[in-house]
């Protein structure tokens, strides 16, 4: 469960990452291809050479996507259904996959903000991805 603290601590962040979600979302994403190559296999019909307009593209949906839950973050589940029902009913991607690209989003962070992640907002930041995560695998079965 997010406190307000949590809250509080995700706002801030995103309010460093909401100017920059093209470009970090497709650092995201070219790191997690590149770190976990099993990744890949969800984006055959993806050009995945940096660079990328797919990539960049695909990156920028899934942080406005964040940015969404973050303007609802009372009531993320909601805001996230459809895309809920999209990863459990079309997309199928096992669950593991979601920690993998949480943690290179905090790693994108990490460099472009470094003092931002403190222990304590790492924390509050990881703990909302996680539920947001769990959002779009609930639907599952
Ligand atoms: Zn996902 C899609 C978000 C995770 C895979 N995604 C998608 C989209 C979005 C998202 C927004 C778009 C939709 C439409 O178009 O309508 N994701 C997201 C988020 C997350 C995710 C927010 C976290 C947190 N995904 C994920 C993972 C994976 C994925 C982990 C694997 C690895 N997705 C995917 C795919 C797709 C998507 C494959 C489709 C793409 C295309 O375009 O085809």
């Amino acid at each position: 469960v997010l406190t307000a603290c949590d809250k509080v601590n995700v706002k801030a962040v995103w309010g460093k990452v909401s100017g920059h979600v093209e470009d970090y979302g497709a650092e995201t994403l070219e790191r997690m291809f590149c770190v976990y190559p099993t990744t890949k296999t969800y984006f055959p019909h993806f050009d995945l050479h940096h660079g990328s307009a797919q990539i960049r593209c695909h990156g920028k949906k899934v942080l406005t996507a964040l940015g969404e839950a973050v303007a609802h973050i009372d009531d993320f589940s909601s805001a996230l259904s459809k895309l809920s029902d999209l990863h459990a009913k079309n997309l199928r991607v096992d669950p593991v996959n979601f920690k993998l690209l949480i943690h290179c989003f905090l790693v994108v962070v990490a460099i472009h903000h470094p003092g931002v992640l403190t222990p304590e907002v790492h924390v509050s930041v990881d703990k909302f991805l996680c539920a947001v995560a769990s959002v779009l695998t609930s639907k599952y079965r």
